[in-house]
Order: C-alpha cells, then structure tokens, then sequence
C-alpha cells in the first residue's frame, strides 16, 4: 500500500510495523520541540525500550555540539528509547548501528546509494542526507535519526542549503514517509540486536560505507585544531587519526571533523 507525505501519522506507521520492540509504542506529533528531548521525557517516566517519538516538524531540533538541526515538514524526525545493558557505557555504537540502519532502511526503499562521515553523518554525493544524534544518560540512550526525506531545498536554512541534499532531489518524486519510517524501524531492531551480538560486525558494515576513512581530515575541538589522515575507527568508535606527531583518538561528543581546505558548515 502507497501512503502520501500528509498521510504521515503514528497510526499508519504502526499498522503493519511488525517489530518486536522499536516503534512500540510510538508517540506521534505533529509538531514539537525535539524527538530527543521528548524521548527522554518518556525514558525518565520509565518507558520501556522500542519507545518511539515520531514527529512531522521540529521547532528545536538539535545536532551534536549544541548545534542546530533544521527539521522543515517532509522530513524524517524519530528518536527511540534503548536500555541496553550493561548501560550507557558503549553509547557511541549504537549510533553507528543506528546510521547503519538508516543507510540500509534508505536503499531499501529507495535504491539511493548512502554514504558514512564519522561520526554518523548520512552522505549522498558529499552533500548531508541526514545525522544521527546519541545521548545517553546512566539508565538509558536515545538515539535519534534525522533524514531529509521529501525536505524541499528552499526549506532549509539558506546556509545549510549547499552542503545539505533530500531523498526528494534525488529521487525526483516524494518518497513513501510512513514505508521508510517502518524500514528504518526494522533495520534498528536488527542492528541493534546486531550490536549487541557482535559489535564488531555493526563497525565492519559502517567502515564498507565510510567516506572519512583514508582521507585527509582536520579535527576541531574547542580548544584546538588538527590534521591528520583519518586512519581508522575502534571498538569505542573513537576515529584514530594519523598526525606528524603520531596517532590520536578522538571522540565525536568533542570534535568536529572537516575536510581541509574545503568549506563546511559543521
Ligand atoms: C547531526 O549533528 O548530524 C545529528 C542530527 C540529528 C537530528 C535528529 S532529528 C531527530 C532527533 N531529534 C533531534 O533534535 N535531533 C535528532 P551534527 O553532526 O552536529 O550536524 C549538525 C550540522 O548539520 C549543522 O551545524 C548544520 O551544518 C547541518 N544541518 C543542520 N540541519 C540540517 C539538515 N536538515 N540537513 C542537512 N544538514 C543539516
């Protein structure tokens, strides 16, 4: 069954689902805040795991680093509540099981090829499809994904709108919302099964589809900036770069990772 963009609702995506956990429940909003900030709300008054916060528009959407995401209507905005145990220590590898199911969730449904910028940064053709954002606290994570689904360019704020790319401009026609939001519900539950399984085979899938890996990066923190060429990832999901001085380890909750010599917003 086809659905349209308006037809986006909690309701239709629960119908048919089929999850054992993601999505159940799901909450939809028309319109709020931030699917994190709600998501939590409900992990602190005890929500189980596979809660879901699902929204047509965000006011205050957030990326890492206290930076801005812009959620115009036609996008994508969910978070999910995880308990994983043992808890919130490993957080950052349910972020790359998360991009890695959105990515999978995405060429499932629209054949479109995606593309990984550590830390989980959706990329089609070096322009931002979409981001992942993890918090995590002692007792739970929510990870939340955000994906340019049917987002018109002219949405967007106009400094975002050169590095930032739709599923819509791509596709050259609306994409299904309600089907890709079920398949990316699906393809989390399977991840994080997966992660939880084997860690390593979640980092193995993310490192197939990497475009940071091999490259030449500049790493920003608040209080310096490097180059190196970005070496690896590890178990932590720490990106190991190579500098003049040696290898360093950084953490996506820290820095910000650009191309040298090409601008970029982030
Ligand atoms: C991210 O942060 O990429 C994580 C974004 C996560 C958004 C989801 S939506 C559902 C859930 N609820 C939330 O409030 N957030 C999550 P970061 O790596 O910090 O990238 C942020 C940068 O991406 C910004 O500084 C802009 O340069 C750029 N940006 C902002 N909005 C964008 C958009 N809609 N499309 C592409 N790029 C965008």
């Amino acid at each position: 069954m086809s659905h349209s963009q308006s037809a986006l609702s909690g309701a239709a995506v629960a119908a048919g689902l089929q999850t054992k956990r993601m999505g159940q429940p799901l909450h939809w909003f028309d319109q709020l805040t931030s699917t994190n900030d709600i998501a939590q709300a409900f992990a602190e008054a005890g929500a189980p795991e596979g809660t879901a916060v699902l929204a047509g528009e965000q006011t205050g959407g957030r990326g890492r680093l206290g930076r801005r995401w812009a959620s115009p209507p036609g996008g994508l905005w969910l978070s999910v509540v995880l308990r994983p145990s043992p808890p919130a220590t490993e957080w950052p590898r349910f972020g790359f099981a998360a991009s890695v199911a959105a990515t999978s969730a995405i060429e499932a449904v629209t054949q479109i090829p995606v593309r990984l910028k550590w830390p989980n940064d959706l990329i089609v053709e070096g322009r931002k499809l979409g981001g992942v954002l993890v918090e995590a606290t002692g007792a739970y994570v929510v990870v939340g994904i955000g994906i340019n689904v049917n987002v018109r360019r002219d949405l967007l704020p106009p400094e975002i709108r050169p590095v930032a790319t739709s599923l819509l401009e791509w596709v050259g026609h609306p994409v299904d919302l309600v089907e890709l939001t079920q398949e990316v519900l699906r393809a989390l539950e399977r991840y994080y099964q997966l992660v939880q399984d084997d860690p390593h085979a979640v980092l193995e899938q993310w490192k197939v589809r990497s475009v940071t890996l091999g490259r030449q990066v500049r790493v920003i923190d608040s209080a310096q900036a490097f180059e190196g060429v970005a070496e690896s990832v590890d178990d932590q999901g720490a990106l190991i770069v190579r500098t003049d001085t040696g290898l360093r380890r950084v953490f996506a909750s820290d820095v910000s990772v650009r191309e040298p010599q090409v601008p970029s917003l982030d």
